[in-house]
């Protein structure tokens, strides 16, 4: 066993030498290097712009010394961005060092993290560090690889949270939550660690996270100062994609009266809407509804006389939102920063401080007022950026400044390094330390752009993408709409225009297309296989909840149906075979419209198939990948593969009859029917017999000469009442083997 002591170590970092690979676990091995410890502190929500350090419109309003003090003893990165900008996803990131799409947690709405994962803190725990955990957590599942956590769940409240034990049971703590989870996270120091090993501390708050709520002794911060406005809070959105202006997160329009503007009873002017309460003003003493009464009373009294005198334009009311959004934000920023400055302090009391990396991070960013926003999702600056500032005595020089693309992914790698552990290899980000300890430059070979993707949900409505941000420029693509968007953050930093269609541009963007199609192969991305949701569309959304309401109620149904537009048809062209051979027997039609693989793949995921105990299950899927991207037939059968394996992980028992995609196109050569020829020769193979039963009716829709006719297919792609004619004759070969009772003719 080596023995290393805390120069070596060191200087061992800085020459780059400790690293994955035998080096690193021997050091990890030894019980007295002196391996740093950890303190990550992460709030939530917390936008680069609420942080003066960064230098934004609000430095001098609102300044976070704290904070601050982290950069002036260690680094600020400006350009650390997340890989999904919302809470769970950028954790899972985090904790995986991999992209969303790889730790299976894309979305807050659905997901559960499956915590059988490598994460760093596992590894951390295995390499000899203590670790803790401490606030919010919002990954579903409990935690694992902590000696000590304590979350709040799910979002987590401001006033007297509730925290979840490691036994599983809730206790609600009398207090301010910012406050609260620093106290336990100081006393998870101070008290009966081991102070011969390292530890790795995650402190993580729930503010500044929307309903903004402030700590009673900020109510009055800012009060008569007027927080500047960013200039594109009147944003038009033109020159973008017309989803930038469909979101529901603007400020004008999406506020609640109760929830985000803090004022009680029902607002009588329309231009305030929603009807949620203020649920943490529910959870204070009379004493402290009192104080916040106090507090808000006579602004929320002028505001009410000023709207019911006529005289507040619409422009007004976006200002005095905006004023009171951003005043209750930066008041919880406050806390976040007093709080961090305790840490700090008991860091330099107890002599911890030289040998401990502190980082301060936040999930996302968020928009303050740009665009005319609150909150994030969009690959737009504001909320892509996270805030990125360590400390690190001894490895990282004083007042650094950098401009290198990280990214979320990168920390798991980073703490691993930190510690000497090895870094797994099927880890997507990368080391900081090699950028840590070049004063924040990149070193040679260091990533030229960071890739992104976000999977939309219905809150908010900001519709999926994906796409790359390189040192100048921005691209990305929305699938839904088929549409490329692309920034030159030089000359439009404010990102006002998308310059894709400007032929000034054009071999910029094949640049940027092929970066993206780079970066996307590197992180092996195919979407045909990433359980996706299309809960942005409002009639998706409405079916999926009608359907999944007749799933739960387990209902006696033998056979279903799984597919898009073709499946779904059942209801209309082929609404009358439905009736006299499926209704009968109570089959269920769970075709959606439009569906690719990855939207069949979510809906078999989450959508409770197994209280339906079906005999059988039908399932044509995959011309849409053709028809609406026109992705690679090899992408399309791993989609498919991937549907029939979560078939199966869902109804084990279940037969599934794989039908051959339908043929498309009048034509036999045409090309969206060659592809989808080149998919079923693929997926044929992924028939045995028995669980996956193979079945091809391609033949019965064509002519003689292999072309379709208008009859059976008016579009060449769905079909007529005389096509769903001839696709329940085809399936009746099925219904004996399967043991059903289908009427035939
Ligand atoms: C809640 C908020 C949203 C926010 C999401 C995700 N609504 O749903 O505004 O975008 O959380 O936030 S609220 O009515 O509950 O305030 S995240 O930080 O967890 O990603
Ligand atoms: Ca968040």
């Amino acid at each position: 066993m080596t023995t290393v002591n805390r120069r070596t170590f060191l200087e061992s970092l800085a020459a780059g030498s400790v690293a994955a690979g035998a080096d690193a676990r021997e050091a990890s091995a030894a019980p007295d290097v002196q391996r740093p410890n950890i303190v990550f502190i992460f709030s939530d929500d917390h936008a680069q712009a609420a942080i003066s350090a960064y230098g934004s419109r609000l430095k001098d309003t609102a300044p976070t010394p704290n904070i601050d003090r982290i950069a002036r003893e260690g680094a600020i990165y400006e350009r650390s961005y997340c890989a999904n900008s919302i809470c769970g996803p950028s954790r899972a990131c985090i904790l995986t060092g991999k992209h969303s799409h790889k730790n299976g947690f894309t979305d807050n709405e659905a997901c559960v993290f499956d915590g059988d994962q490598v994460t760093f803190p596992k590894l951390l725990q295995k390499a000899g560090y203590q670790t803790a955990l401490v606030g919010k957590w919002h990954l579903v599942s409990q935690p694992r690889g902590f000696d000590y956590w304590e979350i709040l769940p799910g979002q987590g409240n401001y006033i007297h949270p509730e925290f979840i034990q490691m036994d599983g049971s809730t206790r609600r703590v009398e207090g301010y939550c910012t406050d609260l989870v620093t106290d336990k996270s100081l006393a998870w120091l101070k008290g009966s660690r081991d102070r011969n090993r390292p530890f790795l501390l995650l402190c993580q708050h729930k503010a500044p996270h929307r309903n903004w709520i402030p700590a009673e002794r900020h109510y009055d911060l800012f009060k008569d100062v007027a927080i500047p406005e960013p200039e594109t809070l009147f944003d038009t959105y033109e020159g973008r994609s017309s989803a930038v202006a469909r979101q529901k997160m603007s400020i004008a329009r999406d506020f609640n009266w109760g929830h985000d503007m803090l004022l009680h009873g029902k607002p009588a002017d329309p231009r305030f809407s929603g009807s949620m309460d203020n649920r943490e003003y529910q959870r204070m003493t009379p004493e402290q509804k009192a104080a916040f009464d106090k507090a808000y009373g006579p602004e929320n009294e002028k505001l009410l006389a000023d709207l019911a005198s006529g005289r507040m334009s619409d422009d007004d009311v976006t200002r005095w939102k905006y004023q009171r959004y951003m005043k209750n934000y930066l008041r919880c920023v406050k806390a976040v920063d007093e709080n961090v400055g305790r840490l700090l302090d008991y860091l330099d009391e107890s002599g911890l401080a030289d040998n401990t990396v502190v980082i301060y991070s936040a999930d996302q960013g968020f928009y303050l007022g740009e665009h005319g926003w609150f909150d994030k999702r969009w690959i737009f600056e504001e909320s892509l950026s996270m805030p990125f500032l360590i400390r690190w005595p001894g490895v990282i020089p004083k007042g650094v400044r950098s401009r290198a693309l990280i990214q979320n992914i990168d920390y798991a790698p980073t703490f691993l390094q930190m510690a000497g552990a090895a870094v797994p290899e099927d880890m997507q980000g990368h080391s900081l330390l090699p950028v840590l300890k070049n004063r924040g430059r990149a070193p040679a070979g260091w990533r030229t752009g960071i890739y992104y993707a976000y999977y939309g949900e219905n809150t908010h409505a900001v519709p999926m993408h994906d796409g790359v941000r390189t040192d100048r420029y921005k691209i990305f693509f929305l699938p839904n709409s088929n549409e490329w968007q692309l920034f030159d953050m030089e000359k439009d930093p404010k990102e006002q225009k998308s310059v894709h269609a400007d032929p000034a541009y054009a071999a910029i963007l094949a640049d940027m297309k092929q970066r993206y199609h780079a970066l996307r192969r590197q992180y092996d991305v195919n979407n045909s296989v990433i359980p996706t949701q299309r809960m942005v569309e409002e009639w998706w959304r409405a079916r999926w909840q009608q359907k999944l309401k007749e799933t739960r109620a387990g209902r006696d149904c033998p056979l279903i149906f799984l597919g898009d537009s073709i499946t779904q048809g059942w209801e209309e062209n082929g609404k009358a075979v439905w009736e006299k051979h499926f209704a009968p027997v109570q089959a269920l039609n769970l075709g959606f419209s439009g569906d690719r693989t990855e939207h069949l793949l979510w809906r078999i995921k989450y959508g409770g198939l197994d209280a339906l105990h079906p005999r059988a299950a039908i399932m044509l899927i995959g011309t849409n990948n053709t028809g609406h991207l026109q992705r690679p037939a090899e992408e399309t059968a791993a989609g498919i593969r991937a549907v029939i394996g979560e078939f199966q992980k869902q109804l084990p028992r279940t037969p599934l009859v794989l039908l051959a995609i339908f043929p498309r196109g009048e034509h036999p050569d045409d090309p969206l029917r060659r592809r989808n020829d080149e998919i079923n020769d693929r997926i044929r193979l992924l028939a045995d017999g028995a669980r996956v039963i193979w079945m091809d009716l391609c033949e019965g829709f064509l002519r003689p000469d292999k072309t379709l006719s208008r009859e059976i297919m008016p579009d060449y792609l769905h079909l007529s009442p005389a096509g769903y004619e001839l696709w329940s004759r085809g399936l009746e070969p099925l219904w004996k083997r399967l043991g059903l009772d289908v009427a035939t003719r």
